[in-house]
Parts: C-alpha cells; sequence; structure tokens
C-alpha cells in the first residue's frame, strides 16, 4: 500500500477475500475482455463520438505508453481535472495500467483546490482542458506549476499554449507490470470535513467490488446504457456503477455536458439510457419539463441521492415520469446504502434503503460513541469492504474521524426503519450540501478571515427552495462592512471555486458562542431560519 495511506485490518482484508468480496480484479483491465472478443461494441458516447471496446482499449495503452516515456510510473500522483469526454475516460485507465494514481478534481476547482491537490499528494503532472465556461485553466496551471516544485508536467486536451497537447503523447504500446489489486488505484475528494479538502485513496479490490455489487443491485448488465449526467470525476457517477460500472459490465456509457433536460432526455431517447444519476435538486425540473419536451422517461432507472429528497419530489416524479426511482445515500469515503429498483416505490421515497454489502458494518451511536436503542437516531458509523481507514497523509485528522476501531464517523445523523432500511435525518458535520455540491464551512471561514474587513466569521447552511441549502456567512466586521459581492470578488481572486461562494451575507456585531469558546452554530442556525 502507498505510503500515507491506512489498509484494512489484515484479518479483514483476509475475510473480504476469502468470502469473494475482493477478487484480485484492476481498474485498467476494464474492457480489456471485450476488447478482444467484441472490439467494435460501443464502450462510450460522447456528443456525436462513438468509441467502440477495440478503440478505448487502443488508446488507453498508447496514452499509458506515452505518458510512461516521459517519467510518469507507479504510484505518482496526476491530477486529473477533465469535463465528461471521451479523453477523461482513456486518461483513468492508462493511469491505472500504468499503476500511477488521477487524483480525481471537479471540474468546478479553481486554483485553490488544484493548488491544494497537487501539493499535498505532491503531484507530478496536472492534466487539464484549456478552457471552461471562458476560464483559462492554462494560467491557473502556470500558476499552480510555479509553487509546485513536484509538478513537472502539464498536459492539457484542447490548445495546449505552452505545455504539452495530451493528444501528443502517444507510443507504441509496452507490457506493463500489473498493480497490486490491494493497493491505491485513485483519489477521490472528500464531501465535506474541516479545512482543506481531504483525499480518499481507493484500491482496485475495493472500487471493482463496489462497481460490481452496484451494477448487481441496480440490475445493470451487458445491456445496459448508463448516462453520466453528473460530472463522471464524482463517485455517483464514475462507480456507483457509473461510467467505469458500465465498463466492467461491458454495457455503454454516454457522457453528458450537464443534467439539463434538453441534452439528457435527447440523450436518453437516443441512446436508449437505461440508468442514470441526478442529484435530488434536478427532480422537479426533469419532471416539470418531460410533458414540455415530449420526452418518454418511463422504465429508466433513476438513482437519486447525495442530498435530501423529499418524499413529495420522489412520489411526484415516479408518477408522472414513470421512472424506476432508487435512492441512494453514498460518499466518497466508500459506504452506500440504497433502495433497489424492485423495491416498493414508498420505499425510495421515505428511506435510503440498505447497505450494499452484507459484510458492510453500519452502526449509529450517541455522543459518547455507544449504539443508540433500535429506531432512535445517532451518527453513523461504517466500515466495509469499500470504506476507506484512513486519508491520504493525514494522520492527526485521522486520529478523530475514525472510531478506536477504525470505522469512518460520516458526520451523518440517521435512524432505521423496523423493517431495516436506513433514514437520513440530518448531520453534525460543518458542511453546507448545497443540491448535493459539498461546501466545507471551515474552508470557506479561512478564506474568509483573511479579508481585511472581517473579524469573525461563521459559514452555515439556509434552507432554500430548490438546492435544499444555501451557503450563509455570518460576518463580524472590523471597521466599514464588507458586502456579499465584495466577498465573493475576493474568495474567486483566491481561487476558490464557484459553489462555494456564499450566496448570502450577514452582517453583525458579534457571534454567539458555546460554553467551550466555539462559535454556536447550532443557535445561529436557528436565529437565521426564525
Ligand atoms: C455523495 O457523496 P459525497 O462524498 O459527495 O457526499 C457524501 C455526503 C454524506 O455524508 C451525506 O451528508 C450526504 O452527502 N448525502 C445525503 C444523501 N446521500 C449523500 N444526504 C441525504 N440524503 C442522501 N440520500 O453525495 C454520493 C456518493 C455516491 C452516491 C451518491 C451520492
Amino acid at each position: 500500500m502507498l505510503d500515507g495511506c491506512v489498509g484494512w485490518p489484515e484479518d479483514l482484508a483476509a475475510r473480504y477475500r476469502a468470502e469473494g468480496y475482493w477478487r484480485g480484479e484492476v481498474l485498467g483491465d476494464l474492457g480489456r475482455d471485450l476488447a478482444r472478443s467484441d472490439p467494435q461494441r460501443t464502450a462510450l458516447v460522447a456528443g456525436e463520438r462513438r468509441v467502440g471496446y477495440g478503440e478505448l482499449d487502443r488508446r488507453a495503452d498508447r496514452l499509458a505508453a506515452g505518458l510512461r516515456e516521459r517519467g510518469i510510473g507507479r504510484h505518482d500522483r496526476v491530477v486529473v481535472q477533465l469535463p465528461n469526454s471521451v479523453e477523461f475516460v482513456v486518461v483513468c485507465l492508462a493511469l491505472f495500467r500504468l499503476g500511477a494514481l488521477p487524483v480525481l478534481a471537479l471540474p468546478a476547482h479553481r486554483r485553490a483546490e488544484i493548488g491544494h491537490l497537487c501539493a499535498h499528494t505532491e503531484a507530478v503532472a496536472y492534466l487539464t482542458v484549456d478552457q471552461t465556461q471562458g476560464f483559462d485553466l492554462r494560467k491557473l496551471a502556470a500558476d499552480v506549476r510555479a509553487e509546485t516544485p513536484s509538478l513537472r508536467e502539464v498536459f492539457v486536451v484542447g490548445d495546449p499554449g505552452e505545455f504539452t497537447a495530451l493528444a501528443q503523447v502517444d507510443a507504441d504500446p509496452v507490457p506493463l507490470p500489473r498493480p497490486d489489486p490491494g493497493d491505491v488505484a485513485f483519489f477521490l475528494l472528500s464531501g465535506g470535513s474541516t479545512g482543506v479538502p481531504k483525499l480518499i485513496p481507493r484500491t482496485h479490490d475495493d472500487y471493482a467490488y463496489q462497481l460490481r455489487a452496484t451494477a448487481a443491485a441496480m440490475g445493470f448488465g451487458a445491456d445496459g446504457v448508463y448516462l453520466a449526467a453528473l460530472p463522471a470525476a464524482h463517485n455517483a457517477a464514475f462507480g456507483c456503477p457509473g461510467v467505469l460500472g458500465a465498463l466492467r459490465a461491458g454495457g455503454t456509457a454516454v457522457l453528458a455536458g450537464s443534467p439539463s433536460p434538453d441534452e439528457a432526455f435527447r440523450l436518453v431517447a437516443r441512446e436508449k439510457v437505461t440508468l442514470t444519476t441526478l442529484m435530488p435538486a434536478f427532480l422537479p425540473l426533469w419532471t416539470d419539463l418531460a410533458p414540455v419536451l415530449g420526452a418518454d422517461l418511463s422504465g429508466l432507472v433513476v438513482e437519486v441521492g447525495g442530498a435530501n429528497l423529499s418524499p413529495e419530489v420522489a412520489d411526484r416524479a415516479v408518477a408522472e415520469l414513470g421512472i424506476r426511482l432508487t435512492h441512494f445515500f453514498g460518499m466518497a469515503e466508500g459506504p452506500i446504502a440504497c433502495t433497489r429498483p424492485d423495491d416498493p416505490p414508498e420505499r425510495a421515497a421515505h428511506t435510503q434503503g440498505r447497505p450494499l454489502s452484507a459484510a458492510d458494518e453500519f452502526r449509529v451511536v450517541d455522543d459518547t460513541g455507544e449504539p443508540v436503542p433500535a429506531g432512535e437516531v445517532g451518527e453513523l458509523v461504517v466500515g466495509g469492504p469499500t470504506t476507506l481507514r484512513g486519508y491520504y497523509r493525514a494522520a492527526d485528522y485521522n486520529a478523530h474521524a475514525f472510531t478506536p476501531d477504525g470505522l469512518l464517523r460520516t458526520g451523518d445523523l440517521v435512524r432505521w426503519t423496523p423493517t431495516g432500511e436506513l433514514v437520513v435525518v440530518g448531520r453534525i458535520k460543518e458542511v453546507v450540501n448545497r443540491g448535493g455540491e459539498k461546501v466545507p464551512a471551515g474552508e470557506v471561514e479561512e478564506h474568509l478571515l483573511a479579508h481585511p474587513g472581517v473579524r469573525e466569521v461563521a459559514v452555515l447552511p439556509v434552507p432554500d427552495r430548490v438546492l435544499g441549502e444555501k451557503t450563509c456567512a455570518v460576518v463580524v466586521p472590523h471597521e466599514g462592512a464588507p458586502t456579499l459581492a465584495e466577498l465573493r470578488e475576493f474568495l474567486t481572486g483566491r481561487g476558490l471555486a464557484g459553489y462555494k461562494l456564499p450566496d448570502r451575507l450577514q452582517v453583525r456585531a458579534a457571534l454567539p458562542y458555546t460554553g467551550v469558546g466555539k462559535v454556536d452554530k447550532r443557535a445561529l442556525a436557528a436565529e437565521l431560519t426564525a
């Protein structure tokens, strides 16, 4: 296992292998068998492009060889920031084959996040596109490279400017040693914690199992067509079963630019999509617009998760669209619970279903770590064959983020129904869940405190009709309070991703504090919603 990662205890790892959860698969092998037996079979669709299994495999091998010539190899970290595209998948497969480790940044990330990811992982390369939504990522790359001694290479899809075009990275395939299935395959970003984003090592064994188990739970097989409407770099669309799970099953992954109904509905019809993933905030929009745009979504399995789903929204979508809704509780850290497509619809509307794996341990505990009585609310702590045992290079943080016996403290408040389904009722971690996009309060607070007009600050969620939650910054100013527009501009200037900018500002003379001197966010939240 890579230095800086925490493995599963030996006895547990042996059990997961013996019981067939971990089968020694490596992610670089995804699609390999079909490349030989049925090379023309469609693996990926992006816009008008269709890529067969044979071509995907060849391109991944050529890119792996080209990256190797440039000195990229086993355990090297490569920050990957690409939109949903053929290149994204080819790059991931090529890095898996090399045993190099993709660090999956989201398209919305900017200099603060990318800089941190490169520095924290001592990345040797950053792989990105020339520009996105009018923002020049080559400029960002130049800034980050100047600050990050480890960063030797920047590869760019599109016009490379001063860097290397990804299209130039190409060489005849060479035999490569097979990575150890128990080793880290890539890193996902944690949705929420204090301070800077934490990195989640996912192993070949654990992720291959997640792909297999989620595909089985969703009834996704070789005839399945998965639509990635969310960023493919997010766990929900990457591997639940997502894009990688579609390849593993021998199906097709369709890569969309966004979950906007016109694009998504067109692709559902044209490609005969069988499965997709949505954050709850999009479900009312899909329900409203399907009849207007004449879309037939009946029979489509829609995995909804990532944030609170209201039963009314779920019921309406099922009744009016005829979709088969499944409700997911998932975390990039690995744990998953979900309802199954054949469950009675009220189960998906009201619960997050059952743990993915029979080997998962989902414990509901009180403040002292003791299990709560059956059916009562407590914090969910989890362990299992997909759940990490430690964040990357975060020993101090890990000491608090896990229980003494190594289970992850999720920070989510849950209870069990009498029939064994999980219900998420709230959260104790300091995260704003903005329609599924996670805004770590501590990270935004740290940036705001750097503003000369800000003396004290607390960032917390306020209810929002569309997104579920939005971000409010409560500021105690020095003389001359800054405006919301000024603060947003300030944070943008510091390179923070757009979705982390506060939506609202409240200026106050003082913040409430608890007895131990921490900002009393519970009291503040109550005041804000009163
Ligand atoms: C997914 O993963 P992350 O890592 O972006 O966020 C995890 C957090 C959870 O700890 C919880 O606070 C929240 O998102 N969450 C939900 C939820 N599903 C996730 N809160 C309420 N209801 C739900 N159904 O968000 C994610 C990963 C894989 C699949 C689906 C979602």
